[in-house]
Formats: structure tokens, sequence, C-alpha cells
């Protein structure tokens, strides 16, 4: 028995002992014991065979057979099993590559295409390919077929040995997909006598029906300095090598859900999250990206140079390189190479394939308090008050699994919690929310109508024998509802419903968390592969989606509880490529020490770079109990996070802010209100994220992307355009080391104080704050006053801070809408620039509404303006009123 299930055991025996966690390292596969994993790690360079056979434009696309060098020459042609390979190509620098089985060959089945993570209006940017230019490039075997990208990027498929890649128009590659030789693509076969397919993992067995169906391939990132993305792991914003001359060897990048207790700060191992996108920059060429859609297993192996002497293999050209290994358990090639050049150029474009970020309700995006568990409506009320009494503002008050009626979803336990919407509404009167979580394994309960329900509709998913998969979660017996199935997905949304959902009310939201899905019996701790999904998906095909599905369909829940007027709010744990459309997340349960304070930067930015702009990790550390040093930095911090939530495992010593002594009250006070005065330039960023994809927290080489001392930095990072922030990750720390880039100057958040760019400077750092900068150039926007939420800030009016450069001059702007519905889709927000140039500061129109017509109503004005750097010191200044411009 694992820890865990003694440990819910002793829980529902009711014995109140501590139970310690660690992070249970065997309860995890490792690639070696991952066959298609230790399978193709075992593959030497040069070992594909494969070239392309009748490329040809097809229906506007470039198509090709790839038929191995050995069965060439066969005569009988059913031997010849060929695979069919797609390219397309899309606006923007956009190529998409996809290689399957010859489905007129009738596999033994039709292998998974992850469906509705591509956004509904990709395909109408698609470039119809008119015609194919082939011919032969010096030194290669055979000849070569281009296609016209854009921006001078053309796509090249050589034919033998097969290669795809994408150059310049200087003629330099900038990604390439097999130039090792490593493509390997496991066929579905017919299984014959004595074939062993199953595999065993600590006393589970996987039947694996259709046995070996894996697929490999390197990908190679030309002129990059780093690589960085595929989420989720606690590591460095920087990939390291796993391989490779003079690295010491390292377990891959694994992708796959899973719910791991007490994860370290510092490791490949997958955790709870899988996003195949990866991104590559460095100082001479820029940036690329590369993206496989694919939701089996995943395995990535960051390779670092002169990996390819060691084969022999000759470079393509003298270009320094990053060349990666890709491997999965199952599905198809369903890749995107993105050109870039800058690095907002790739996040639009992977956006642009998998969506942007939802526009989120402003409430939101302010502090939210959490605790396994608030345990009553008392307590509750409480937790509220004290905030007022403690003059620190607060959004969102949140219930875990203990509301509920023995753990059944959407059920309150009536004897603490029997009056949920008079709660509720008490706490909204204050201009408050309340989030309850809803996790998707379904008590196996038959007084439970919920679960009878979904059994005799036939929703839950199957094991492999075709029954109702039963696991074992936080209620006992449990099912799961197969929400690859979109009717599944409409039935679970309307559970969201008021008069579905008993006690909730209008200001209720939630919280999807264990959705990797988290089985405490099954294998890793997760869903069996073998078990059996609509349309008859094996598990192990969809796996890294299914979080990604029932986030969907609690989001949709939650817009159809309000008639599709308002936006939702859902946080969930797990996540795939296009989360970023549902809602946020966070980064699972964490430890209150230092190193996991650090470790949430590159995790969030990580999560920034690969589409997901609305995360954030738990304040305080979930595990253990926090100091209150370590809480106080954590919230200075975390007041930067997109997700600013603290929250705290049930065994640990209580929390909220006003726990640990007078002075330390005040400095998460005055940490809460820097969130609080921010949210006008926050929810501005947000809007940009919702727009073009580029994240709210973003590492300093997105916006200095030529300053090499910035690659690899994951202590500081960028909010906005605008401002730096420094996290101190020490324990009574007195001076940090700061590298401010750029040639502008920044000013001290706090004090104005101007440091020059371009140079590391070593600062005292007190208690108070943590260093944050801003950079000269630029505007910010804030409200100064103080409330007890977000909502009541509403009308209140903005501060700007106008910080110069060296040419006296700065810009920024604002974004303000209703800051809940989708009003803003129709015109219904305000977008204004400002810019401060020659001593004036005017503002313009940014919106593609002329502002004469802007619905959006506001009674708030500026009442503030602080300008930071100015040459002299003026004493007076002119208002001008002037009619709006169209
Ligand atoms: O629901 C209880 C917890 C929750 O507080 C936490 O945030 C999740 O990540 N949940 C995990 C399950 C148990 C964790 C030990």
């Amino acid at each position: 028995m694992t820890n865990r299930n003694l440990c819910f055991l002793l829980i529902l025996l009711g014995l109140h002992l501590t139970c310690v966690f660690s992070w249970k390292k065997d309860e995890f596969r490792n690639c070696n014991q991952t066959p298609f994993c230790k399978r193709a790690r075992a593959r030497k360079p040069g070992s594909c065979s494969l070239v392309a056979h009748g490329v040809s434009i097809s229906d506007g696309e470039l198509t090709a057979k790839l038929i191995s060098k050995i069965q060439e020459n066969q005569e009988d042609e059913s031997q010849i099993k060929p695979l069919i390979l797609t390219l397309s190509v899309y606006q923007d620098g956009i190529m998409r590559l996809k290689i399957d089985e010859d489905p007129s060959l009738d596999p033994p089945k039709k292998r998974f295409e992850v469906p509705d993570v591509i956004v509904p209006e990709f395909p109408s940017k698609k470039i119809w390919l008119p015609r194919l230019s082939t011919e032969t490039i010096g030194g290669d075997a055979g000849p070569s077929s281009f296609v016209y990208l854009s921006d001078g990027y053309v796509a090249v498929i050589r034919h033998d040995p097969f290669e795809v890649y994408v150059r310049d128009k200087a003629g330099k590659r900038v990604v390439s997909l097999n130039s090792h030789g490593l493509f390997d693509f496991e066929q579905l076969r017919q299984k014959k006598e004595g074939d062993d397919w199953e595999e065993r993992f600590k006393g589970h067995t996987d039947t694996r029906p259709y046995g070996p169906q894996s697929i490999s391939f390197d990908v190679t990132f030309y002129e990059a300095d780093f690589v960085y993305g595929i989420p989720e792991h606690a590591t460095s914003l920087a990939l390291k090598p796993t391989r490779g001359p003079g690295v010491e060897e390292s377990e891959p990048y694994r992708l796959f859900n899973l719910d791991v207790f007490e994860y370290i700060h510092d490791s490949p191992f997958g955790i709870y999250g899988s996003i195949p996108f990866m991104i590559s920059h460095g100082n001479s060429r820029g940036t690329s990206g590369f993206f496989w859609l694919n939701a089996a297993e995943m395995q990535i192996d960051v390779l670092d140079y002169g990996w390819d002497a060691e084969s022999g293999i000759s470079l393509p050209s003298s270009q320094s390189r990053i060349d990666t290994f890709w491997m999965s358990e199952a599905g198809i090639v369903d890749a995107f190479f993105f050109v870039g050049p800058e690095p907002k150029d790739v996040i639009r474009q992977y956006t642009s394939v998998t969506g942007t970020p939802a526009m989120p309700q402003l409430f939101s995006i302010a502090y939210h308090q959490c605790r396994w568990n608030y345990r009553d409506e008392e307590d509750v009320e409480n937790v509220d008050s004290k905030f007022d009494e403690h003059d620190i503002p607060y959004d969102v008050l949140w219930l875990d699994i203990e509301h509920t009626d023995g753990k059944k979803y959407f059920t309150w336990d009536r004897v603490l919690f029997p009056h949920p919407e008079e709660m509720q509404r008490k706490i909204a009167a204050k201009g408050r929310r309340m989030v309850t979580i809803v996790d998707p394994h379904i008590k196996r309960d038959e007084s439970f109508p919920l679960h009878r329900e979904a059994t005799q509709k036939g929703y839950y998913v199957k094991d492999a024998t075709g029954n109702d998969y039963d696991g074992w979660c936080w209620p006992g017996s449990s099912s799961y509802l197969d929400m690859l199935n979109p009717e599944i997905r409409s039935w679970w949304a309307e559970k969201f419903s008021l008069q579905n959902y008993v006690g909730s009310t209008p200001s209720l939201y939630i919280w999807n968390d264990m959705n990797e899905p988290s089985v405490f019996n099954g294998p890793e701790v997760t869903m069996p592969r073998d078990s059996l999904h609509y349309g008859g998906v094996e598990h192990r095909e969809l796996h890294n989606t299914y979080g990604y599905y029932f986030h969907m369909a609690t989001a949709d829940g939650l817009v159809k509880r309000g008639n599709g007027k308002d936006r939702p709010f859902v946080l969930s744990r797990a996540v795939f490529a296009g989360t970023q459309r549902y809602g946020a997340v966070w980064t699972g349960d964490n430890s209150a020490d230092w190193d996991h304070l650090r470790a949430s930067i590159p995790m969030v930015l990580t999560l920034g770079l690969t589409g997901i702009s609305f995360s954030g990790a738990d304040v305080g550390g979930f595990f253990g109990n926090t100091e209150p040093d370590l809480l106080v930095r954590w919230y200075q911090v975390g007041a930067y996070y997109p997700f600013f939530r603290g929250h705290a495992h049930h065994d640990t010593k209580r929390r909220e802010p006003w726990l640990f002594g007078e002075r330390n009250t005040e400095l998460i006070r005055d940490a809460i209100h820097v969130r609080y005065s921010l949210l006008p330039y926050f929810y501005t960023l947000f809007r940009e994220a919702n727009t073009s994809g580029v994240p709210v927290m973003r590492p300093l080489w997105m916006e200095f992307p030529f300053e090499e001392a910035t690659f690899s930095n994951d202590e500081a990072f960028m909010v906005g355009n605008s401002l730096l922030v420094q996290g101190i990750y020490t324990e009574q720390a007195k001076h940090a080391s700061i590298y401010l880039p750029g040639k502008e100057s920044w000013y001290d958040l706090i004090t104005g104080a101007a440091y020059k760019g371009g140079m590391t400077h070593k600062m005292e750092v007190s208690e108070e704050s943590i260093p944050a900068f801003q950079r000269a150039g630029t505007i910010v926007p804030r409200k100064d006053r103080f409330r007890r939420s977000s909502t009541q800030m509403a009308n209140d009016p903005y501060t700007l801070v106008i910080a110069l450069n060296s040419s006296q001059a700065a810009e920024g702007e604002i974004y303000i809408d209703d800051g809940k519905s989708y009003e803003f889709q129709k015109g219904a927000y305000i977008h204004r620039q400002f810019v401060f140039s020659n001593g004036k500061l005017t503002s313009s129109n940014l919106a593609s509404v002329p502002s004469s017509d802007t619905q959006y109503p506001l009674d708030a004005v500026v009442e503030r303006i602080i300008l930071l750097g100015h040459a002299s010191d003026p004493k007076s200044a002119l208002i001008e009123s002037i009619k709006p411009e169209c």
C-alpha cells in the first residue's frame, strides 16, 4: 500500500495522525522502465531509412509517401507499408506536418488525432499551395522539394534521406525534423502468436491490445542559445541538457499528467500538466518554436552541442544549434513549426493555433484566500471579517473537499454548511466571491443521483473489459466521466446550473483538482492506459488531455449558468495545450520552502511562454509550515503572479495574513496592496494576452531578446513590458544582485530612485518589499485607494506613473471594461494610449471602435500623475480638455 493510500485510510478511520509525505520516486516509471522510451533512446542517429516518394501538391497541400529503403525494392507491393506525409502552410510563418499510417491499407485501428485543441479559425489561415519546385541541393544524394512559407521563409522536404525543415531568406536553417535520421514510427500490426505485448509495473498490467505504436524523432533548432517550454516540470526556465557528451545523463523531460505528491523543486519528471511546445531563442537569429499535438505520454531529451560529432553526421552548415529528441507512446505526428523571429511572434503563432487566453473577470486577478479547509460557515465568516478588521483587501474565499457531503461534489456537508446560499450572499454583499472544488472522481454510491444518472447513461470511462472503470479516490470507490465525448461534456456543463447545483449562487465559481486524472490505486496514481473512451480511444492515446476536457466542460457550465453573459472562472490543476482558453491554472502541491518559492518563477514563466498566462503557485507553499520570513517574501513575489492565491494543506498551522504578529501583518498587507494598486495595469496586460497571446508575466529575454545576460535568468521577471521584479529567495536576505537590462534607466517602484540599465546592481534589500522597478519610457496605470475588494474599486480614480526615458518621453496603455461580461467583444470597452513627450501628456484611442461610440461608460478620472525622471522640477501643469477624437 502506498504512503498516500495509508494516509487516506487513516483519515477515513478518523485518526488524526500527521502523514509525512515525500516524493515517492518509485511510484513512477522512469525511461528505462517505459519500454517505448527505452527503445527510442537506444536508437542510433542515421537509423531512419525512410525516403519520400511521389512528392506532389494535392488540394493545396504537399503530400508524399514515406517508404523505407528496405521495402523500396520489394516486388510484392502489398508488403510495402508507406506512411502518408502532408505538409501545409499557414499565414504568419506557420508550417504543419502530419505523418500517419496509410488509411487505404486498413490499419488495425485509426490512430488518435487530438480533437478540440486547434481553434476553429485556424484552418481558414491556410495558404493554398500553388506549386512545388524540386531541385538537388549541393551534397545531398537526392532532390528536395520546396514550398514558400512567408516573408522569405521556405519549407523544404528532402527526399533521401527524408527530412523536413524551414529555412530563412538567407538560406539558413531555422528548425528541422529528422536531420539526424532518428525518425521512427511503429505501425500498428496484427498480433501474431508468441507476441507478448503486455507491460507490467508495480502490480499493474497494461494489456496493450494494439501493441507497440510509438513515434520518435529528432528536432533541431538552429542558432539557438537555449530552449524553453514543454511544461509542466519543476525546473529551470532554460531547459538543461539531458544527454550528450559532457552532460551527466538524466531522465528525459516527461510529459505525462500525474498527481505527484510533494514534487521536488528541480526535476525533469512529469507533474500535473503537459504542453508539448518548445521555444528556442538565440542572440544571432532570434526565436522559433515547435509544437507536437499529441496527447499520449511523451518524453523529450534536450541534447547538448557536438552530439552529432559522435555519430559522424555532418552538419548542414556551421550554424550553432540545439538538438532535441521527442518520443511518444502513441498517436500521430501532427507538428507545427513556428518561424518567429521575435519571441512575441512565436507566441502569437502558437496561440493562433491553440487559442489566446480567455479574458478573465476582474475579481479573479485580485487576491484569493484558500485553505484545505475552511471548516464551516462560522470559519468562513470569521476569516472574511478578519480581512476587513486588518484592512487587507481580498476578493475570493475558497472551499476545499471537506465542504461536501462525503466527497460527493455538488453537495454540501449540511452540518458544517447548513446555509450555503446565505453564506455566499453575505460574502457577495462586500463584492466578494466564493469558489468550491469539483473533482472528476464520482463516488460510486447508489444514493448519489449524479452517479446513478452517469451509470444509467453509460457516461463513465470503461476498463479494458468494457465495465465502468472503478478506481479509488477521495470518496473511496469512484468512476470517471468520459470527457472526450462532447455529449457528456455538455451534460456535465448542465450540472452547474443554479437549479442543478443546489446551494450555489451566481457568485460561486469552481476549482477543478485531481483531473490528471488522479486515481490512488491506479498505475502511477492515474487511470490504466488500456481503459476505453468514446470511439474506442484508449486512455494511453488521450491521457494528457483528460483534465483539459474536464476543465473545458466546467468552464462551459459556468458560461451556460450565466446564459452566456458572464465570463467563467475555473481553476484547473491538469493542463494541456489550449487550456488558456478555459481558465486559470496553478502549479499544484508545492512545499513551504525557499527552493519552491524560487522554482515557482520558472514554472509560471514557462506556462506563460506556452500560452497559459493565467497561472500562479500556492502562496506560502502547500505542504509544511511556513516561517514568517518565507511567507512574507512569498506574498511579495506572489503579488506579481498572474494568479494570486494563498493556500495550505490541512495539516499545516493556520496562516491567514494576520497570524504572524503585527509587523508581518503589515508587510503582507503592503504586498497585497501592491497587487490591488496595480490591478488596472494587470487587467490591461490580461487583455493584451487575450488579443496577442503574449503572457502577463514574461522572461526578461522576451522584452530584451538581444541581451544574453537575460537568457537564463529565472529569478527576475517582467510584468508586461514596464515592470521588472526580482524575488528574494533566501532567508534574512540583506542584499540582492539584480541585472537591469537595456540602455535606459529603471525606477524603484517604492522610492522612485533611478538605476542604470545594462548592468548588475548589488542592492540592499529590506523586509519591506522585494526589488521592483519601472522601466524608463513607460506609463503604468494604478488605483491607489484601498477598499475591501476589487469590485468596490470600480469607480475609483486612476494614478498614472510616468517614468521618463533619456529623451524625456514615455508611453503606456490602459484597458477598461465592465470586468465581467462579454460586452467587450461588442466594443464596450475603453482602450487608450498615453504618450508623454515634449513636456506634454496626451491620450488617444486604441480601441477598434471610435471612442465616441464606445458603449462602456466610466465615471472614474485620472486623479494623480507621478512623473519620474523629469530633467527639471515642474511646479505646475496645465490641463486641457479636448473633444475625444474618432
Ligand atoms: O483537495 C485537497 C487538495 C488541494 O487542497 C490541493 O490544492 C490539491 O492540489 N488536493 C490536491 C488533494 C490532496 C493533496 C494532498
